[in-house]
């Protein structure tokens, strides 16, 4: 089964060492020696890994006839075409559950950031401006009613944590979850209308392309945040920034944007904006974690053939 393998962008710099001493892959060059790599080593590969960063698309695949795998470090894989994969019946993997915490973690801490204003109280008393006077009231956080657009494995996880701040929460998905007991609303912009905050955790791809609207923004109201730790790609940014700088939402938690690392320069004056660098899983203990599912899916098809969390 086992075959040589093929690296597709940058990776965590512990398991680039590690794949490179345990499978010899080979980095695919990003410059103009790309073309020449390929005719040289692309029939010999069956194995690629990636990450949500890069990722393996259409045209890569057609140039690696015999590739076999595809597995990726992230549980979000929307940067690898898998339509193309599954047409030529190759495997793809990614690393759930082991970064579920760590991500659930961060939407709390963007949610609790944007209602109680952590971040602009912090810079208020590193600038000084204690001294003349207290830092303004903020919105309670506790009992607040929450929506959350996809309710998987990461929403899942954020509402068991909601539940200890006795937040009411209620979610969209494509379906109801069987026995949820947490209220489903059919649209998302009924999910939003009816919420104090929205957090995004739908996976990323086509099917949840920009589903975050200038609508629903409106529908979350004047007094609402959304909170995005999922893809930038499930938000109409453009929408997003409008409604930020006409007030038409409260605020907003973003650890993900359409185009990263570039993030809309109009957001970075905004002082009811929280953004962060796409750190949610970035933690030694759930980055360590994801590294060891890669590998392992790697052993698992370079023995037979099989991945251990196919998607
Ligand atoms: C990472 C993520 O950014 O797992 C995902 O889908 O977005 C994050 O955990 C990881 O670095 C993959 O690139």
């Amino acid at each position: 089964m086992s075959g040589a393998v093929l690296q597709v962008g940058p990776l965590l710099p512990a398991l680039q060492t590690e794949i490179t001493a345990e499978f010899a892959a080979r980095r695919l060059p990003d410059d103009g020696t790309r073309a020449a790599f390929l005719a040289q080593f692309g029939a010999g590969i069956r194995l690629a890994v990636t990450s949500g960063k890069v990722g393996v698309d259409a045209a890569l695949i057609d140039a690696l006839p015999n590739l076999a795998a595809i597995v990726n470090f992230g549980v979000g894989y929307d940067t690898t075409d898998v339509g193309a994969a599954r047409a030529r019946g190759i495997g793809v993997s990614n690393t759930p559950d082991v970064l579920t915490d760590c991500v659930a973690d961060t939407a709390l801490a963007l949610l609790l950031d944007v209602f109680r204003r952590i971040t602009v109280a912090d810079n208020f008393l590193r600038a000084g401006s204690w001294s003349a006077g207290n830092f303004p009231l903020a919105t309670r956080f506790s009992g607040t009613r929450i929506g959350i657009v996809g309710l998987g494995r990461i929403g899942g996880a954020i509402a068991t944590r909601l539940e200890g701040f006795g937040c009411t929460i209620s979610y969209h998905n494509r379906n109801a979850v069987p026995g949820s007991p947490y209220a489903y609303a059919a649209s998302i912009t009924e999910l939003a209308a009816g919420c104090d905050a929205l957090v995004v955790a739908a996976a990323g791809g086509p099917d949840s392309e920009r589903i975050i609207t200038a609508e629903v923004l409106t529908a979350l109201g004047p007094r609402g945040y959304l909170v995005n730790i999922a893809r930038g790609s499930v938000v109409d940014e453009p929408a997003l920034v409008d409604a930020l700088l006409a007030g038409r939402i409260a605020g907003a938690g973003l650890d993900v944007f359409a185009d990263e690392p570039r993030v809309p320069a109009a957001l970075l004056g905004l002082k009811n904006v929280v953004l962060l660098p796409h750190i949610a899983s970035g933690t030694h203990e759930t980055r360590r974690a994801m590294a060891d599912l890669t590998i392992e899916n790697m052993r698992s098809f370079q023995a037979d053939g099989t991945l251990v969390t196919p998607v």
